[in-house]
């Protein structure tokens, strides 16, 4: 019997956000080959899951642990009372065995990417209701249980994949390692994500509620979770199967919380924290998508009139001034010389009128006291005339 989901005993008003945002929810896996991937999907499944058949599409079957070979989208259906969230679990191929290893985890990078660009875009679609959004919630990242440290190839990934989602690391094939080693197999894994700054996701820790900020501490402190996948069922005692690896020194039980973390890690995906990983991942990884986004095309802007090409639903061609135009110039250094030039040519223009008005000064200065000149000129000859006026009167008489 699985158990209950949680998100209908959610407060109200985050019930309201999940039905409205996180109709549908992703979780990703990722990492070396052969580490379980495919066999954790499964295992998932039995537990906790119904496989979804989406009527307008072809239905993905359940894979089968043999090595994938490509990206897959495996779609399942969570209910609970009459809520529903339709879950899509995107199963990638290993990498690890390849001498260029860059050609089989840039797809998982691109993937993600090409998620965000893809809501992008439909979001700025006239009719943007029945939106696809295949967004990558949570990147569940598997670590090869040596015991003894992660690989470069591990932390440039992981480096990688942190910026994009919400990424947690899982040891895989826990069942391999002694308690004893596992402990200090996770201590090591902390530290090296916390000396690289590979920001992991991290359950939040709400005060204000005792027993969740105990069960986030708990989460926290698990971390790396350690799994088990498995798909085969195995007696642990007269008539009781579960989901288990059994062994000549005896059975490791998948749902055992003294054997592995599944269960923490189930709760995590599945119940506790679904909520968050899906507003992280619109607040926080498709804000910084958008925003990357945005700069880039203020450059494009230039060279297409501020307009950008849209599709609408009838396949016909849109223009509409582009939504990039956000005044984020000062961070553009184009822009910045754009500005320098404007000052230049202000700064110029303010000169020369200056200059034309001293010019024009001056020559109002002259002609003042060119009137001057000719005016006293005048006086002297008025007082002269005068004179000679008077001079004539005098001699009259
Ligand atoms: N001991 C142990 N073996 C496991 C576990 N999970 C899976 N396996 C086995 O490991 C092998 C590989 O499992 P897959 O699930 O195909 O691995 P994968 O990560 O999907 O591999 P690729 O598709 O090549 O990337 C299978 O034989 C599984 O039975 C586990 O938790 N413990
Ligand atoms: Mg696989």
């Amino acid at each position: 019997m699985p158990e209950p989901v949680g998100v209908s005993s959610l407060p109200d008003q985050r019930y309201k956000i999940v039905s409205n945002e996180g109709s549908t929810f992703t979780i990703m896996v990722a990492g070396e080959s052969g580490l379980g991937k495919t066999t954790f999907i499964n295992t998932l499944f039995h537990s906790s899951l119904k496989p979804y058949q989406d009527p307008n599409e072809r239905h993905n079957k359940f894979t089968s642990a043999h090595q994938t070979v490509e990206i897959g989208i495996v779609r399942a259906l969570l209910e609970e009372k009459n809520f529903k969230i339709r879950l899509n679990i995107i199963d990638t191929p290993g990498f690890g065995n390849n001498v260029n290893n860059v050609d089989s985890w840039t797809p998982i990078i691109d993937f993600i990417d090409d998620q965000h660009e893809s809501y992008m875009k439909q979001e700025r679609q006239p009719i943007r209701e029945n939106k696809k959004d295949l967004r990558v919630h949570a990147c569940l990242y598997f670590i090869r249980p040596t015991g003894h440290s992660l690989k470069p190839l591990d932390i440039e990934i992981m480096k990688k994949l942190s910026t994009r989602v919400n990424l947690i690391p899982v040891i895989a094939k826990s069942d391999t390692l002694s308690p004893k080693e596992l402990d200090t197999f996770k201590s090591r894994i902390r530290e090296i994500i916390e000396a690289q700054d590979i920001d992991i996701y991290t359950p939040p820790l709400e005060l204000d509620d005792a027993a969740s900020a105990d069960h986030a501490k708990q989460l926290i402190e698990s971390m790396p979770f350690a799994i088990i996948g498995s798909e085969e069922e195995v007696e642990v005692a007269p008539g009781k199967l579960t989901r288990g690896r059994k062994y000549p020194w005896g059975i490791v039980e998948v749902e055992n919380e003294q054997h592995c973390d599944f269960k923490k890690l189930r709760s995590l995906l599945l119940r506790t924290n679904m909520l968050d990983l899906i507003l992280s991942t619109n607040e926080i990884h498709y804000e910084t998508f958008r925003a990357l986004k945005l700069g880039s095309n203020e450059d494009e802007d230039t060279t297409t009139e501020n307009k950008e090409e849209l599709t609408n639903e009838k396949g016909e061609i849109i223009k509409r001034p582009s939504l990039s135009k956000k005044p984020r110039r000062l961070h553009n250094p184009k822009f910045k010389e754009e500005e320098d030039a404007l000052k230049k040519f202000f700064t110029e223009q303010v000169k020369s009128e200056d200059q034309r008005f001293k010019q024009w000064e001056t020559n109002i200065i002259n002609e003042r006291n060119r009137l001057n000149q000719d005016l006293e000129e005048m006086q002297a000859k008025l007082k002269a005339l005068e004179e000679q006026v008077k001079k004539l009167q005098l001699s009259k008489r």
